[in-house]
């Protein structure tokens, strides 16, 4: 598409949507009009697409997801499309300014935070890779709560993000399939055969949404199907004719209340009712919509395994096991055996927590309530599970027990997940060792060929090519532009290692990024940072097991040692943080109040003030993380060693010249191993001696030095404004059988250390730059495309 076309089809859009043409159209109507423009060709590629891989059956990959958190699609399928130019300038003959309007592009919050951001990254890879890949997930009408500090106290407020973001979708009404919930299930045999049929049940009906995903250099066109859920029509219409007005519409806002919003928590479960009518929703609509699409290609189900892969996305769809079963052996006539291969070969899983609070599980009860059919299908999984156990096993009880889908009353996902799926997954080497050594061991020592690792990887288009421009033209000077296509080549840098002027530049870049997040601080929060200290950085979710407290009380460490000496060689350095906290986590919302009063008073002391500066950022989400981590010189990523599965923000730090503090838990293992001790900062416990502490009866108070001690104290004493008793109280005090349960206590003394490693690596200029060159140049192996690949070669022989 040259210019004077794309000028065309933005009238031609604008004409139609709005009746007017581009150089009159307010920036919302040209927005809407672009993106308009944008989706027709997506789907005009998409039909092309489709139809060459379906003539060669290529086999395809359906994504499982409760959550895509997308971020803004705008300004990623212009560069993906290699349209940004030519639209950058037909919009400027048109008299409108295309920066103005990538502002007005909503993030697509679909996802809590890493596990949704992954599985965005890897349909980006997919389609960039020609791989024949469509994502599920649920069209939420409110994604991710927008997050406000009030008084330092985390508010939630919704996001409305169809209000602007629906454009990108495309309703497929006629595509909508039915899901049932609730009811009785009768089963009876006729002529030998075993029937079933579920009666007094509720019908929800699901309407496909999609979205569609372009991928970097490539005409391939991907989508994601998001469901939303509607009451049907003749259900609506049977109540109102009764004159049963109030019924009807209670029951149609029961129905749609399926789809309204994503479940703001990655901490605990809560075992709710909506959110298991989410998932059964998730996984029927889709699994349905599969199953059709695939018969009509090829008359039957036998070849399923061969040309479908269905990927669960940790256990939040899991239910696409019994559900998978159900469709088979009800509606298509399958014996259990047959329906058992078939569903084994076509499902994987990956894991992505081993906290144990996060693994899912369902009360009897409830599960049975809403599915009788796919509980008793459940029930019967176990069964022959624990037939199986047993011959191996013999009578360990206590080891049967723990590998039961079903016990003490409640269904356990994960295992429903081992006990089905052909391979899985964890998502960086430690995290994988952990699972075949820990919670999952004795699956593994069954079936020990089942397990693999894939680690996880991100779309660097996107984290470098689109966040950091700069950066991005410097390298393909420097190495030419191979690196875009195979991140491998970035290595390439490695030659101009010492070369003064390309550290200069360098230097230059990350000042310029640095700059341009300190103008969206003084704006955000109206506070002065330098561009010439340190930028030392923490954004993720806020968990305890991620540990900010460790990073906040080494911030008041360092207050004191300044307050202490105040004319000392000090390095000026700021801190920045970003995190949102699950909205029922207190202990997580105490700490965001800590970060904040932190600031506060530090970033008002006149003897730290041009030292130290703290910045809490509110309502950290992609687009934000995009500014933020190009200007990133430090990466915190501290947590406990054994509990990031994998960490994928470490990975998007790195590529863009960020070096690690960190300790050798999740990806930050490979991380080391790629850059080694001389480019990054590590410290703290590792898992294994973790374990050990915490078996030999950890007490966190032999740890506290008198330096931490007086930072304890100064939590307690009313001195930061607010007292936090309840945070120290947590650290120290052992009242429910754990103080301290994620060791930041223990691990203080190293990280202060690891700190003042970083501070005089930093004084250093050329040497700091040489550690963030090879940061970069290391980086390639934690591309997404090189993880979906493997994924596609080892988990779903695509
Ligand atoms: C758990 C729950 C619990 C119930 C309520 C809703 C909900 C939503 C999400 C989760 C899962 C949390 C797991 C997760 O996000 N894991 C992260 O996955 C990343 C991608 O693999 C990985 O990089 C992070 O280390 C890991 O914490």
């Amino acid at each position: 598409m040259n210019k004077k076309q794309a000028i065309e089809r933005l009238n031609q859009a604008c004409m139609r949507l709005f009746g007017c043409n581009m150089d009159e159209a307010t920036d919302k109507q040209a927005y809407k009009a672009l993106c308009t423009v944008l989706r027709n060709e997506m789907y005009d590629r998409r039909r092309a697409f489709k139809k060459s891989y379906k003539e060669e059956g290529r086999k395809q990959v359906y994504y499982m997801s409760m959550e895509f958190l997308v971020g803004t699609s705008l300004r990623n399928n212009l560069y993906n499309m290699g349209l940004e130019k030519t639209f950058t300038e037909a919009l400027k003959d048109l008299g409108q300014d295309i920066t103005a309007l990538y502002e007005l592009d909503p993030d697509a919050g679909l996802g809590n935070g890493g596990l949704g951001r992954l599985a965005s990254c890897y349909m980006d890879s997919l389609t960039g890779l020609d791989y024949p890949a469509t994502g599920f997930s649920i069209r939420y009408e409110f994604g991710i709560f927008k997050q406000q500090i009030v008084d330092g106290w985390q508010m939630e407020l919704p996001d409305n993000w169809l209000q602007m973001g629906d454009v990108w979708l495309v309703p497929k009404e006629d595509d909508a399939v039915e899901v049932r919930f609730g009811g009785e299930v009768n089963e009876w045999y006729d002529n030998g055969k075993f029937k079933i049929a579920q009666h007094g049940y509720s019908t929800v009906m699901a309407v496909p949404y999609n979205f569609y995903i372009s991928g970097y250099g490539t005409q391939s066109v991907n989508k994601l199907v998001l469901w939303s859920a509607k009451l049907p029509q003749s259900f609506d219409m049977a109540a109102f004719s009764r004159g049963d007005y109030v019924r009807a519409l209670e029951q149609n806002t029961m129905a749609e209340t399926i789809s309204k919003v994503l479940y703001p928590a990655d901490d605990h479960i809560q075992g709710k009712r909506l959110r298991l009518k989410q998932q059964y929703l998730l996984c029927s609509a889709s699994l349905q919509a599969i199953l059709r699409e695939h018969k009509k290609k090829y008359g039957t189900l036998d070849n399923l395994p061969d040309k479908v892969a269905i990927h669960i996305n940790d256990t939040h769809p899991a239910l696409c096991v019994p559900e998978l079963m159900r469709l088979l052996l009800d509606e298509n006539d399958y014996g259990w055996d047959e329906a058992w291969d078939i569903t084994r070969r076509t499902l994987s899983y990956t894991n992505h927590t081993v906290m144990s609070e996060a693994l899912e599980r369902w009360s009897v009860e409830l599960y049975k309530e809403q599915m009788p059919r796919i509980y008793a299908i459940t029930q019967e999984i176990n069964r022959r599970l624990m037939e199986k156990l047993r011959a191996y096993y013999g009578n360990d009880e206590g080891k049967l027990n723990w590998m039961a889908v079903i016990a003490n009353g409640e269904v356990r996902m994960a295992n429903l997940c081992l006990a089905a799926c052909h391979m899985v997954n964890g998502v960086s080497q430690l995290h994988t060792d952990i699972l075949k050594e820990g919670i999952f061991h004795d699956y593994y020592q069954i079936t020990p060929e089942r397990f693999i690792n894939v680690t996880n990887g991100i779309a660097y288009r996107r984290w470098l090519g689109q966040a950091n421009p700069e950066l991005t033209d410097l390298l393909r000077e420097l190495i030419g532009d191979g690196f875009l296509k195979d991140a491998n080549d970035l290595e390439k840098l490695l030659k101009y290692k010492n070369d003064a002027r390309v550290l200069a530049e360098l230097a230059r870049i990350k000042h310029d990024n640095k700059v341009r997040l300190a103008n969206y601080i003084a704006k955000a929060n109206g506070v002065k940072v330098d561009p010439n200290s340190l930028f030392d950085v923490q954004v993720k979710r806020l968990h305890e097991y991620k540990r900010q407290m460790l990073n906040v009380l080494h911030i008041l460490h360092l207050y004191n040692q300044i307050k202490d000496n105040p004319n000392g060689p000090w390095q000026p350095r700021t801190f920045i943080f970003g995190a949102k906290a699950s909205a029922g986590y207190i202990r997580a919302k105490q700490i965001i109040s800590l970060i904040v009063a932190v600031s506060n008073f530090v970033n008002n002391d006149h003897d730290v003030r041009d030292k130290l500066k703290v910045v809490f950022v509110e309502d950290y989400r992609v687009s934000l993380a995009e500014i933020i981590i190009p200007a990133a010189e430090i990466s915190e990523q501290i947590s406990v060693a054994g509990k990031e599965a994998s960490g994928t923000g470490n990975m998007k730090f790195m590529i863009n010249g960020g070096v690690t503090i960190g300790t050798l838990d999740g990806a930050n293992v490979e991380i080391h191993q790629q850059v080694g001790d001389e480019n990054m900062f590590l410290f703290g416990m590792h898992a294994d001696e973790v374990e050990n502490l915490w078996r030999a009866g950890y007490d966190p108070n032999r740890f506290i030095t008198p330096e931490l001690r007086r930072v304890l104290d100064m939590l307690t004493s009313g001195i930061l404004g607010q007292r936090f008793d309840d945070l120290v109280a947590s650290l120290t005090t052992n009242r429910f059988g754990v103080a301290d349960a994620y060791m930041t206590i223990a691990d203080f003394n190293d990280y202060a250390r690891a700190q003042r490693d970083v501070a005089a690596a930093y004084a250093d200029k050329t040497r700091f730059t040489n550690m963030s060159l090879v940061n970069i140049a290391k980086a390639g192996i934690f591309s997404a495309d090189r993880s979906v690949k493997e994924y596609a070669d080892k988990i779903w022989n695509l």
